[in-house]
């Protein structure tokens, strides 16, 4: 078994431990990050979602497995990071209103902050007037908004909608992201874009705070 099946492997049984010190040992064997990242801790995760989606695995089974998520990516973060980067723009993130995944919208964060933006993490379960409080004191750019589940992501409409009617909408971009969330949903809800993962997500906001 190579390191990055056993990286897999042992998140899938929730062993944050032993993820924590295989991490570290493919950091030294300078397996790449973007590897140990899909090829290990993601890829291992997604073998948990489909199990827990057919009833084969529960919740707490689930939650040690997001444990073992953290373990892995607390090591990579410094590197997915640069130090001394110009700030290209500013963009506060968060899971919406009743959703507290936050795997997914930490790690676009912190693909974000490794690109050069300056992200303000609201964190989960964020009211729309947080999101749009905070945007319009903190004179973002963007705002991230996640959501995982399909009974949250209307959320994310709330949240465009309080910005219509602060006068932000337009002014200030929005970029939606989470498994269920796709292109036409964020067409439909009015949504600048949408981005299925943390460098898609980069390379959209980069391209809208270009020009803006
Ligand atoms: C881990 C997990 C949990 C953990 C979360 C821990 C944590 N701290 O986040 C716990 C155990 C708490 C949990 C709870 C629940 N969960 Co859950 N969970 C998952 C699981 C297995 C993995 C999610 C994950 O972290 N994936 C790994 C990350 C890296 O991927 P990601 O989140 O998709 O993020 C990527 C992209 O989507 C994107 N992205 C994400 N956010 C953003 C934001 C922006 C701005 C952008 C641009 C991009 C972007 O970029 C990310 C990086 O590539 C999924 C299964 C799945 N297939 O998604 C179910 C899943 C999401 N959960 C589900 C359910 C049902 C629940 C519960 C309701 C269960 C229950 N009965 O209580 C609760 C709800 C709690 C709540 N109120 O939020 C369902 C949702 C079904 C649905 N259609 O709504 C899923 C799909 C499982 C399933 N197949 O049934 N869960």
């Amino acid at each position: 078994m190579s390191i990055l099946e056993e990286i897999s492997s042992e998140l899938q049984t929730g062993n944050h431990e032993a993820v924590g010190r295989l991490t570290s040992q493919a950091i030294e064997d300078k397996v790449a990050v973007r590897s140990i990242l899909d090829d290990g801790l993601i890829a291992g995760m997604s073998v948990v979602g489909g199990k827990f989606k057919k009833h084969q695995i529960f919740l707490p089974h689930v939650l040690l497995a997001a444990r073992a998520m953290y373990a892995g990516m607390d090591l990579l973060k410094p590197l997915m990071i640069k130090n001394d980067i110009k700030t290209i723009g500013k963009v506060v993130i968060g899971s919406v209103k009743g959703d507290l995944h936050d795997i997914g919208k930490n790690l676009v964060g912190i693909m974000l902050k490794g690109a050069g933006f300056d992200v303000i993490d609201l964190g989960s379960d964020v009211l729309p007037e947080k999101f749009v409080e905070t945007a319009k004191s903190e004179n973002a750019d963007a705002i991230g908004m996640s959501a995982l589940l399909t009974t949250t992501m209307s959320g994310m409409k709330d949240v465009i909608d309080l910005m219509k009617t602060e006068g932000l909408y337009g002014k200030v971009k929005v970029v939606i992201g989470g498994a269920p969330v796709t292109k036409e949903f964020a067409e439909e809800i009015g949504a600048d874009s949408y981005a299925f993962d943390g460098i898609n997500a980069v390379e959209t906001l980069k391209s809208f705070i270009g020009t803006k």
